[in-house]
């Protein structure tokens, strides 16, 4: 049995950007939607993410002279993969889906909000370093275990649940909870298959204990 108090479910960048019709749209994204509402009500504690970018943000390719969506720049903390314009406050990408049940909300952690750094993570910026604040929440609540849920599965919940672990939480993905951009074919699976190797649980929906 899960202990309520300690476990948290972490609710990943479920935005209209990321779903069908958005600009960076995550095949079956809006499929999470129903899954996520259902599980939310076996939580005591979930805290949302929203990707929240200025719109000179630097992974927009729209940023950069001459290159396209999916090109890649060097960066100080790596390649940068350049993603469509989205999640741009005050757009309705920026928007959690309209179906998503946001009352049972904890806590609702925006991220990617300085031009020059880009977010994955739910925990840490891309130069790694840089704290959202969520991990000072959690180890405020003396949370242990984190279940994972939401878009994308391959960037945004991978980045989230390595950090997770790594901060030293059990970590789940609920992977019938979660879609991925699999761009290119096969880099999805093999992310999942990193996950597990980590020390990731990854599980689906009905087989997570009521908390
Ligand atoms: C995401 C690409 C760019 C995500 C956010 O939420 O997975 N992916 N920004
Ligand atoms: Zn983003």
């Amino acid at each position: 049995m899960m202990s309520p108090d300690k476990t948290v479910l972490l609710v990943v960048d479920v935005q209209l950007d990321f779903c069908p019709g958005g600009s960076l749209a995550v095949p079956g994204g809006d499929d999470v939607v129903p899954v996520i509402n259902r599980l939310s009500r076996d939580f005591r504690r979930i805290v949302a993410t929203q990707d929240w970018h200025p719109p000179n943000h630097v992974s927009f390719a729209s940023n950069h002279a001459g290159k396209k969506p999916f090109d890649t720049i060097p960066m100080r903390d790596g390649q940068q993969i350049l993603w469509p314009d989205h999640c741009v406050p005050g757009t309705s990408g920026a928007e959690f889906h309209p179906d998503l049940d946001t009352l049972p909300f904890d806590l609702i952690v925006r991220k990617g909000t300085d031009p020059g750094l880009d977010s994955y993570s739910a925990f840490f910026e891309n130069d790694r370093k840089t704290p959202t604040g969520l991990h000072f929440y959690l180890e405020g609540f003396k949370v242990k275990n984190v279940y994972i849920a939401g878009l994308a599965l391959d960037f945004c919940v991978y980045y989230s649940a390595m950090d997770a672990l790594k901060l030293g939480f059990q970590t789940t993905i609920v992977e019938d909870a979660c879609r991925g951009i699999d761009s290119p074919a096969g880099s999805l699976n093999a992310r999942l298959e990193e996950l597990r190797k980590a020390g990731i649980r990854i599980l689906n929906a009905a087989n997570v204990e009521g908390s």
